[in-house]
């Protein structure tokens, strides 16, 4: 805070997080320059505005049978998303790595299933020869 202007700024970016304290109660003194004796003292309020964070997906592994049949669940693909609220809600997809869709990713829980059971067969055949 500016010691004569009373202007209130950002000091440390890296302590507003929303998530971790959506609420700041400050106590503010305020003196007269000539005679420090006249003052008074208030409580400022500033309450954060919650930013959409971006949802982060650590990198995971599964292992699957070979010749498992289609719909046989793989594994869930885990995020994490700091909002609460609609803020939170994610939606996965399956961009690349999976020419044939020998796979696929439910968008709205993570859960990865066989798709096309021939598929893994022939990547399989094409990883082998
Ligand atoms: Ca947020
Ligand atoms: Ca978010």
């Amino acid at each position: 805070m500016d010691v004569l202007t009373g202007e209130v700024t950002v000091a440390h970016p890296e302590l507003l997080d929303f998530e971790t304290n959506p609420v700041f109660t400050l106590g503010v003194l305020v003196s007269d320059l000539n005679d420090a004796t006249r003052r008074d003292a208030a409580t400022v309020t500033i309450y954060l505005q919650d930013v959409n964070d971006a949802p982060q997906l650590p990198g995971q592994a599964f292992s699957v049978v070979d010749h498992a049949l289609a719909g046989t669940i793989v594994g869930t693909v885990l995020s994490t998303d700091a909002d609460q609220g609609t803020h939170g809600d994610v939606t996965y997809a399956i961009t690349n790595g999976d020419p044939d869709h020998a796979f696929a990713i439910d968008p709205a829980t993570g859960v990865i299933t066989v798709a096309n059971s021939s598929a893994i067969d022939r990547a399989l055949t094409r990883s082998l020869f």
